[in-house]
């Protein structure tokens, strides 16, 4: 027996070596600011002296791929509340989380400032009935669309729950969600959205998401809670959950500098919203957009931007 563990023991400091020499493999999700973010986190890295490979890879698939070491770490989780599947994988040992930055996300339906001039009574929910005719694609009907992203899935539970007049558009990728909104704003069209913040709305143009009731917990479990007594969901989604950071199991021993760099890195809301603008709104290639935003924040002294390893 002791000498299989001390087989495995070995085993495991030689695989960690040889892990060592290897890359680290670094996510890119399907939205703006995570892809500059992790390049540049990336490119901080390899000032650091390590090799990194980036992986394409959906922010759905990416809590397995953490999990089996597909991927390294993940430098922009988004969450959909304190309670999902990702505290459950962190809480099971799966992930190992890195702490959370002091940027703070939001995620519902959306409008640009506008809007709120031909739908008096906005962003209060209960506006959008008398308003819907406003969103809706042709003249016959008064159903309003709602443009989802490819994220978010209480929307049709929400809609049953506050009884709104509305269909779902599903929008499939960041680039459409983006170009609905250009569009829209340039012909000051009404739409209501699926947005994010921290994103290039925050610093390129204005708008506020709906305020629907807003979420408690029981909301997501218990049909007598709230509005509606029947049903779950009639409530708008989490507010002031922190992005965080996340890692493979691994990451600690295998490279500890680029661990302590990860537990240093801190990004504002500003910081994220930048990042996105730079690509979805200013046009720049995410290349030119780490360069970009680098020089922006090199020039404020962030502490984590001058992190060296010790020793
Ligand atoms: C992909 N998103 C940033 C909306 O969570």
């Amino acid at each position: 027996m002791q000498y299989l563990i001390l087989a495995l023991y070995c085993f495991s400091l030689t695989a960690n070596a040889n892990l060592a020499n290897k890359k680290i493999l670094l996510p890119l999700n399907e939205w703006a600011s995570q892809r500059v973010l992790t390049k540049v986190i990336g490119q901080k890295i390899t000032q650091l002296g390590f090799d990194v490979e980036y992986v394409d890879i959906s922010s759905l698939d990416q809590l397995g791929a953490l999990r089996k070491g597909i991927v390294h770490l993940q430098v922009e989780l988004w969450r959909g509340s304190d309670s999902g599947s990702y505290m459950q994988a962190v809480n099971k040992g799966f992930v190992v989380d890195v702490g959370e930055h002091s940027a703070v996300s939001r995620e519902d339906w959306w409008f640009p400032d506008y809007v709120q001039q031909k739908c008096i009574g906005l962003p209060n929910w209960q506006a959008m009935n008398k308003c819907s005719h406003l969103f809706s694609s042709n003249t016959e009907s008064n159903k309003g669309i709602y443009y989802s992203g490819p994220w978010s899935y209480r929307d049709g539970d929400l809609i049953r729950a506050l009884k709104l007049n509305f269909t779902i558009e599903k929008l499939k990728s960041a680039t459409e969600v983006i170009n609905k909104i250009k569009h829209a704003s340039k012909n000051k069209e009404p739409i209501i959205i699926f947005n994010w913040s921290p994103n290039w709305a925050d610093v390129r143009i204005d708008g506020k998401f709906i305020e629907f009731p807003p979420f408690d917990k029981h909301c997501e479990k218990t049909p007598e809670w709230g509005m509606n007594k029947y049903l779950i969901h009639d409530c708008g989604n989490p507010v002031g959950i922190h992005l965080r950071k996340a890692a493979w199991t691994g990451l600690e021993e295998t490279w500890p500098c680029v661990f302590k760099l990860l537990t240093e890195v801190d990004f504002t809301n500003e910081m994220v919203a930048e990042a996105s603008a730079l690509v979805d709104y200013d046009g720049y290639s995410e290349e030119k957009a780490v360069v970009a935003w680098l020089k922006k924040y090199t020039e404020k002294n962030i502490d984590w931007l001058l992190f060296k390893c010790s020793g």
